[in-house]
């Protein structure tokens, strides 16, 4: 399931889950043999979408997989959409070339005209290799390099006429009742013949606009200033959705929004006027039977368990996640902060042009995939890469004026590892850091002092008009591992810092809010395992199975009441 809202009435979409042809090949053998004409005899078949890692015999698998699938269609033009494949792919249809893609977490399609009605072959290499000098992200993580067509391939069939994509923008009056819409619409045909068609938009099924447009090959319809009034809002108690639904004469396509502001006012964060404090947790999206490639049913379980822990903000810590998990926090009114890949990159390697390509790339593509979603309210540009260089220092600039290019109705951040000599804050609007006093370093109560020194060091920088987030802290806890003593790894040791940082941060007039580390543990990368317990990054508030340590109970009286 791709999405949890219905995209189209009228075009005929459906996915490719199921069971697909399947092999390993070391250092990706296979092009010059010509698989995607003729793929191997001796393969095996795993379920699209999912994670190879959690086939029998893959637990460590980390390298090329070729995947093959015949499907039928009605149509001569389809638009094939890869929701996630992980690392580099590339694709073939019928034995042709259609492209390749670079990234494992936003989608990449292909529009394929003239084809023939009646059965297809699609090919798939999927290099989950990393290195640490250029792939986003390196080896080096703190979580597992799943591989794998880890999210649903969709076939689109097209009409002669299409709907490609359309973008829409808002403002909301002041006093937040009504609001003016812009909308951009492109249509797409098969050929370059002139045809005419009618473009038609409703929201919540009333129609709001409609006009005879021509089209050769590509057009771009702009729809501006369109008023709405008596607007619901969407906020964390009442989540209003609205449906924007466009319409050709043969094709549609339906997008979901939300209306809400969100700023920040004298250091004070506001959702639509009122001001709010994020109790949040950092959210990888793991499970020891699914990898990464979660079904929408385990999703609502983690929404259902964070909920009842009193959050209302999650970071999708460090990758853009699954679009129905971003649907069903539309859904329930949770606020989003999410970010691309790009963790813990020292200075050397940020120097590289093609770190900097790649990651502006899939800003670009997180930013294009999530603009709609009213629950994501701020952009993170990167995790704990080198902000106290110059290398840093560029890269960072560069991310932050892409992302405002493409959207300035949302906050910026990152989530800095280097708070005392980082020279990247002037770049954002809230500075979040990330610190584990009490765990690797410090006492617990070590962080009082510490937020006093960080505030002068902004202040003597000009930079105390900026609110800050703590965007990491927490202890590793073994689930069951209850001390009199009250020691590290143990779940009441987790408790006791959880308890202690909660409070001082709620009560700190410059911090906005606070991303408890972690939601719960993961599988960690074969490169920093050896580390960890189990080889697991263990400071979930829940373990990777979902149950509850000590501290989930502590941390929800404690949100509960703030
Ligand atoms: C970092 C990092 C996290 C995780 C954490 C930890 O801050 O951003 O992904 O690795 O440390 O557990 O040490």
């Amino acid at each position: 399931m791709i999405r949890l809202f219905e995209r189209h009435k009228k075009r005929r979409s459906f996915t490719l889950d199921g069971l697909w042809k399947f092999r390993t090949v070391p250092e990706r053998k296979g092009f010059d043999e010509k698989w995607f004409e003729c793929f191997p005899e001796d393969f095996t078949e795993v379920f699209v979408p999912s994670c190879w890692n959690n086939e029998l015999g893959l637990y460590e698998y980390e390298g090329t997989a070729w995947y093959s699938k015949t499907f039928s269609v009605n149509k001569e033009n389809v638009k094939i959409v890869f929701h996630g494949v992980t690392g580099f792919a590339d694709v073939c249809l019928d034995g042709k070339h259609l492209g390749s893609h670079y990234g494992s977490f936003t989608p990449f399609s292909f529009n394929v005209t003239g084809i023939s009605e009646g059965e297809h072959t699609i090919v798939v290499c999927v290099d989950n290799t990393h290195n640490d000098a250029d792939t986003i992200p390196l080896s080096t993580v703190d979580w597992y390099h799943y591989g794998g067509i880890i999210r649903s391939v969709e076939i689109n069939e097209l009409e002669n006429v299409w709907i490609e994509n359309c973008k829409i923008y808002y403002t909301l009056d002041d006093d937040l009742k009504s609001a003016r819409l812009n909308m951009k619409v492109r249509l797409k045909s098969a050929d370059g013949v002139k045809r005419s068609d009618t473009l038609r938009i409703y929201i919540n099924d009333s129609i709001i606009y409609e006009a005879d447009v021509e089209i050769i090959g590509e057009s771009e319809i702009t729809v501006e200033n369109l008023e709405l009034n008596d607007v619901k809002l969407w906020d964390t108690e009442n989540p209003y959705l609205y449906y924007v639904r466009f319409e050709t004469e043969e094709d549609d396509l339906t997008e979901r929004i939300g209306f809400r502001k969100i700023e920040i006012k004298n250091k004070v964060l506001y959702l639509n006027k009122k001001k709010i404090y994020l109790k949040g947790v950092n959210r990888h999206e793991d499970h020891p039977d699914w990898g990464v490639a979660f079904p929408v049913k385990l999703m609502k379980k983690d929404i259902d368990i964070i909920k009842n822990l009193g959050c209302n903000a999650i970071r999708g810590s460090h990758y853009p996640n699954s679009e129905a998990f971003l649907d069903y926090m539309d859904q329930e009114g949770l606020l989003f902060w999410e970010e691309i890949p790009m963790w813990g990159f020292p200075e050397s390697v940020l120097k590289n042009p093609l770190v900097k390509e790649r990651g502006l790339k899939m800003l670009e593509e997180m930013i294009e995939r999530d603009y709609h979603h009213p629950c994501i309210i701020i952009w993170g540009l990167h995790n704990e890469i080198a902000t106290h260089t110059e290398a840093g220092y560029n890269i960072t600039k560069a991310f932050a004026e892409k992302v405002r290019s493409m959207d300035n109705s949302r906050l910026i951040t990152y989530a800095s590892y280097h708070p005392m000599d980082d020279v990247c804050f002037t770049f954002v609007d809230i500075i979040s850091i990330n610190q584990y006093f009490g765990w690797y370093y410090g006492e617990i109560e070590t962080w009082a002092g510490f937020l006093e020194d960080f505030k002068s060091r902004l202040k003597g920088q000009g930079l105390e008009d900026k609110p800050i987030i703590v965007s990491e802290f927490g202890a590793a806890a073994l689930y069951g591992e209850d001390t009199f003593e009250c020691i590290k790894w143990s779940e009441n040791y987790q408790e006791k810092l959880l308890n202690h940082t909660l409070k001082l941060f709620h009560d700190d007039p410059d911090i906005i809010g606070c991303y408890i580390w972690q939601y719960c543990d993961i599988r960690t990368a074969k490169e920093v395992g050896l580390t960890r317990a189990r080889g697991f990054n263990n400071k979930g508030l829940v373990n990777e199975y979902r149950k509850p340590k000590l501290a989930y109970w502590s941390v929800k009286k404690i949100f509960k009441k703030q």
